[in-house]
């Protein structure tokens, strides 16, 4: 009998013993974290990153970027791919939140539906930096947004396409992920200045993916036979796939004018070849200002709510030029 409550004893030390030395995060890990301010360094950070997905260049650029510069830095970074589905997202914040992780960056698929994670978050004392896409979650549940203007992309786009086809026309459109910030933004802000002149006679979402886009647009040649004008296309990967079907239904470069986004080498070579006419930057390489806005809370520093990337329009006679250089 006495041997029995040895063991038990023994082990009830060992696992004491262990916790001690900080196996694996947890309290230990958050507290130790917050001892570091306001000296906390990157190399103090544990970072949690639970990407939306793997759907097109920009986010492959995008992930690329927080795991790269995460190396360079000494970050401890806690990442996961969601396949673009909200409740896999939800998923990993809550077992970075268990973790006791520093801060969280959530780059969300769609806008709505994160007020109780986030809350959740901020009751564990974690701040969540809004990566990318906005939310409609009160911005009192975060810390702070850092992410391209998706309205001013989208009038971007309309401005080229009212120069590329100032007599008018019939244009058709393929958004991006039906209620992602970037398709709800891009889409407003386009109808906001197109001109009155140009109808958009259909809509379709290729959730910004390459084998998504090209049944898109194969279906409209086949409802529009020759009516088509010009085609909005909320991202490169979805603009591959619409020219491929273009391709196989005979149609010319230049034949519709299309007016893209992202400014990936690929919608560059779109460019080169004669297919698109305007891409608009949207800046994925978003992993060194988080990092920074990150230490930031880490030590107690005020941050902006709102951080904006400054980004432009490409046009076909510099793509050949820059295409070298472009870093995604
Ligand atoms: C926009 C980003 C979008 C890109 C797409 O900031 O969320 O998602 O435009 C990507 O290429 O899939």
């Amino acid at each position: 009998m006495f041997r029995k409550y040895k063991f038990a004893f023994v082990v009830m030390i060992v696992v004491l013993l262990l916790s001690a030395c900080g196996g694996g995060g947890g309290a230990e890990e958050a507290a130790e974290a917050e001892s570091c301010a306001p000296n906390c360094e990157f190399t103090d950070m544990t970072f949690c990153y639970p990407q939306l997905g793997a759907e097109s260049d920009w986010r492959t650029a995008n992930t690329a970027s927080f795991k790269e510069v995460a190396g360079e830095l000494g970050v401890r970074l806690i990442f996961s791919d969601a396949q673009q589905k909200q409740e896999n997202q939800i998923s990993a914040m809550r077992a970075c939140i268990q973790q006791g992780v520093d801060v969280i960056g959530l780059p969300p698929v769609v806008e709505d539906g994160w007020e109780a994670v986030l809350q959740e978050a901020k009751d564990a004392g974690i701040p969540v930096i809004i990566v990318d896409r906005s939310v409609t979650a009160d911005p009192s549940l975060y810390a702070s947004h850092i992410g391209s203007d998706m309205y001013l992309e989208g009038q971007r786009a309309a401005d080229e396409m009212n120069k590329l086809l100032p007599d008018g026309g019939k244009i058709v459109e393929l958004s991006g992920t039906p209620g992602s910030g970037a398709a709800v933004g891009r889409a407003d802000g386009f109808r906001a200045n197109l001109n009155d002149n140009i109808e958009i006679i259909d809509s379709q979402t290729g959730n910004f993916t390459t084998a998504e886009g090209k049944p898109v647009m194969e279906a409209f040649l086949a409802k529009y036979e020759g009516e088509i004008d010009g085609a909005f296309i909320h991202n490169d990967n979805m603009a591959i796939g619409a020219v491929e079907a273009m391709k196989a239904a005979g149609v010319e470069p230049g034949d519709i004018k299309i007016v893209s986004v992202d400014g990936t080498r690929g919608g560059f070579q779109l460019m080169i070849d004669g297919w698109v006419q305007a891409d608009v930057e949207c800046n994925p390489l978003l992993g060194p200002q988080v990092y920074d806005m990150a230490l930031a809370l880490m030590n107690g520093e005020t941050i902006d709510a709102e951080v904006l990337t400054d980004e432009t329009v490409y046009y076909p006679d510099e793509a050949a030029d820059l295409l070298p250089s472009r870093k995604y």
